[in-house]
């Protein structure tokens, strides 16, 4: 029975694993871990967490800890996911995982060799209504895949005076846009389609060539609150935006477009899926709803309500229609998945897990480093 979980990092995205894992009532969060004393400290009183590390590996020597939750920048996931694996800690990881597809393969075969879980945070499979769109396609309701088109737009770094370690490809890595919320769209449109993209030709652009780095640490979507005394010119070569044409291996065709300086869009993820039967449409900034389009009879518009949607969709809502659920929720509902999993005794059990594992991860990989490729050469390439 597994009780106690760390997390390591305290920015955007730690505290709200920890808030997740304290609503899947399943385990305790019993420490966490930061870069200095302080920072732990200060972090752990305010979330109510018992002990603090000032450095992670105090948290991974830490016998009473059974898995540990990866939430800091990109570029210490590799060292710490493998350091974890090594300490017999199950690991649940923020993408991407790793920046290079060796250490990715490394990282497969050690959670297997160790027989621990490798989990990713790719948590957007679980809006209730992204697995109703799953449950749509699989039982035949939408028909042959024709085409799938969407984006995924943010204002967050609007301004060139928006900054962040995302930003940086030492600390981020070397794709922006495809590798941070492109990875999002691609893992949920494979996901609901059953299909793999196999073909891809990108362009991206670079709106901001230099930007005004903060002078102090800001974290993620904190930089809104800086003024321009704040910060220093330095150059960016990450994608502020890409769009990418499509094929999947089932025979469909699709268009992805991910932009970071798309005013107006706080953070929406949006798919539109064109089938033989019928059509659907999302938009995560309005998740309790799924638009499916028919060219007979009027449209319709499905508000997510446990009465209403497939059994599989049913089992990630905790509450009856009309009761919102959204973003923190889609990482309850995954962090369920996977302490059930865990307890029931991970891969032992023979059950396949409904969340994103390294494998996934490294598919990221390939696909992100393909449309790198893809957009530096200006021409298709293959996964
Ligand atoms: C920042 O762009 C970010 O926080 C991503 O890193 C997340 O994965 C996404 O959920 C929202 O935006």
């Amino acid at each position: 029975m597994i009780t106690n979980v760390g997390v390591i990092g305290t920015g955007f995205i730690g505290p709200a694993h920890v808030e997740a894992l304290r609503r899947t009532g399943r385990v305790n969060v019993t420490a966490i871990a930061d870069i200095n004393e302080e920072i732990a400290c200060a972090k752990a009183a305010e979330l109510g967490i018992l002990k603090a590390y000032g450095d992670y590996h105090g948290l991974l020597a830490d016998p009473e800890i059974e898995v540990v939750h990866i939430c800091t920048p990109n570029y210490l996931h590799y060292a710490m996911s493998k350091e974890s694996l090594l300490a017999c800690k199950h690991v649940i990881c923020e993408k991407p995982f790793v920046f290079t597809e060796t250490e990715g393969e490394e990282l497969v075969a050690l959670a297997k060799e160790k027989g621990l879980l490798g989990a990713i945070h790719l948590s957007i499979r679980f809006y209730p209504m992204v697995h109703q769109a799953r449950e749509m396609v699989r039982r035949g309701d939408v028909g042959e895949i024709f085409a799938v088109n969407g984006s995924y737009q943010q204002d967050w770094l609007f301004y060139d005076t928006d900054y962040s370690w995302r930003l940086e490809p030492s600390l981020g890595g070397d794709s922006r846009v495809i590798a941070d919320i492109g990875s999002h769209w691609f893992d949920t449109v494979e996901f609901i389609t059953g299909q793999r993209v196999n073909r891809v030709l990108a362009d991206f652009a670079t709106f901001h060539k230099t930007r005004k780095k903060s002078l102090k640490p800001v974290e993620t979507y904190s930089g809104k609150l800086l003024k321009p005394e704040d910060y220093a010119e330095v150059p960016i070569t990450t994608e502020d935006y890409a769009t990418v044409l499509l094929r999947f291996n089932g025979g469909g065709h699709g268009s992805f477009t991910g932009n970071q300086v798309a005013a107006g869009r706080k953070n929406r993820m949006a798919f539109e899926i064109y089938g033989s039967k019928c059509s659907l449409w999302y938009d995560s900034e309005r998740p309790n709803e799924l638009w499916i389009g028919h060219r007979d009879r009027p449209n319709e518009w499905l508000l997510k309500d446990p009465s209403l949607v497939y059994p599989e969709a049913r089992a990630i809502i905790s509450y009856p229609g009309g009761h919102n659920e959204g973003y923190p929720d889609t990482t309850k509902q995954m962090l369920i998945k996977v302490y059930d999993y865990l307890q029931a005794g991970g891969s032992a059990s023979g059950t396949t897990p409904e969340f994103a594992v390294f494998e996934d991860g490294l598919r990221e990989l390939q696909l992100c480093n393909a449309i790198v490729r893809s957009a530096q050469s200006e021409s298709w390439v293959d996964i």
